[in-house]
């Protein structure tokens, strides 16, 4: 039984889409964060810094949202909502999903904070170059992986999304249909429906 210490509306509500998607067998344990207008971490949540999503599998720990949704498909492989070890779309797989909390996230961040981003020392760059690398990808093939929907997808189009009229990024007609393609799937409505606990 997976737990996923979960916070509405917040980066944990992905993970009951990806839990809903996989058939995994989940409980929703909620918890307390800081936010903009408060609060605190919750003494119960294993994250090192009491932000959410984390999560608990009989006992094992992980947080993070790359290595949650990585730790996951391996663990159902079934469903293949991941490529395993040994079939070639796990390079991409492995890419987009460590690219997501390396380059994609800081870059958005550093946007949203009017930071420069400093080339040559930074380990990511600016949101514009990010997105055009991510619509460049999305031109060629349908999901991050390649051919098929990948819990990748899930972490990306939830982000953009949830950035759909905001001009931190720049709007595109290849990230409204990828959105409209990842959203439209029906575990992504059963989550919405979930997430409250
Ligand atoms: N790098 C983390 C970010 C998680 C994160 O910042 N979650 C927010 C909610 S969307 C949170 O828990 N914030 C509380 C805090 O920063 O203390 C991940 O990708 O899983």
């Amino acid at each position: 039984m997976i737990t996923l210490y979960h916070r509405p509306n917040t980066r944990s509500t992905r993970f009951i889409f990806l839990l809903e998607e996989l058939g995994a067998p989940y409980t929703l344990h909620l918890v307390t964060t800081r936010t903009r207008e408060g609060g605190a971490p919750d003494p119960a949540n294993p994250h090192p810094h009491g932000k959410v999503p984390a999560i608990a599998d009989d006992g094992v720990v992980v947080f993070e949202s790359a290595a949650i949704a990585l730790y996951l498909t391996d663990r159902f492989p079934e469903q293949r909502l991941g490529p395993v070890v040994g079939e070639p779309e796990r390079g991409a797989y492995l890419s987009w999903l460590a690219y997501y909390a390396g380059i994609l996230e800081p870059a958005v961040m550093s946007k949203f904070m009017s930071w420069e981003v400093p080339r040559g020392t930074a380990g990511w760059v600016p949101v514009e170059e990010a997105m055009a690398a991510v619509i460049a990808r999305l031109t060629q093939v349908p999901y991050l992986a390649g051919e098929r929907f990948s819990a990748a997808d899930i972490l990306y189009a939830t982000s953009f999304a949830l950035f759909a009229k905001s001009p931190l990024l720049p709007a595109s007609p290849v990230i409204e249909d990828y959105v409209k393609r990842v959203v439209s799937r029906p575990a992504f409505a059963r989550a919405m429906q979930k997430q409250n606990g």
